[in-house]
């Protein structure tokens, strides 16, 4: 098999799997499939800077990120969660605001499969849990 279909097959097996893509039809994950680009981070790296503007929605698909926020200027980042494998974040930005608003960092290994502002818009951005989800 040749290795773009290895990956669309492996890229399909694993948005399938994703809870909140349930309602995305064989045909729409296999657009997202085609778009996805796999990035990898090491421990500390930041994969999204609070305050940044940005055009990109995360799924992650190995490792753990660690989310924070920082509530005014000169204050330390203060947890808000950790997400793991399946777990998606990025979309705050992608909605109205382009600004981030919040820091994600690494712990450990992470990959991750990034989506475009199009293709988040085109395929994804009209679910229910993205477009209503408040933190
Ligand atoms: N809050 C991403 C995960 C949270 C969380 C609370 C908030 C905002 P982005 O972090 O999308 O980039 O996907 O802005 O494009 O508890 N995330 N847990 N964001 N914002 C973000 C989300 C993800 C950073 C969170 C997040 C808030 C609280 C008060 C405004 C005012």
């Amino acid at each position: 098999m040749r290795t773009g279909l290895l990956k669309h097959s492996n890229y399909m097996e694993f948005v399938r799997s994703v809870p909140s893509f349930k309602t995305l039809t064989e045909d729409v994950l296999s657009k997202v499939a085609d778009v996805l680009e796999e990035t990898h981070y090491s421990d500390g790296d930041y994969i999204i800077r609070q305050g940044a503007t940005g055009d990109t929605f995360f799924i992650i698909s190995d490792g753990q990120v660690r989310v924070t926020q920082q509530k005014s200027a000169n204050e330390e980042p203060a947890f808000l969660s950790t997400l793991s494998r399946g777990d998606w974040f990025g979309e705050q930005a992608l909605k109205g605001e382009d600004v981030r608003t919040a820091n994600v960092t690494a712990i450990g290994d992470v990959t991750c499969l990034v989506v475009d502002r199009e293709s988040f818009k085109q395929l994804i951005g009209g679910l229910d849990n993205m477009s209503n989800k408040m933190y």
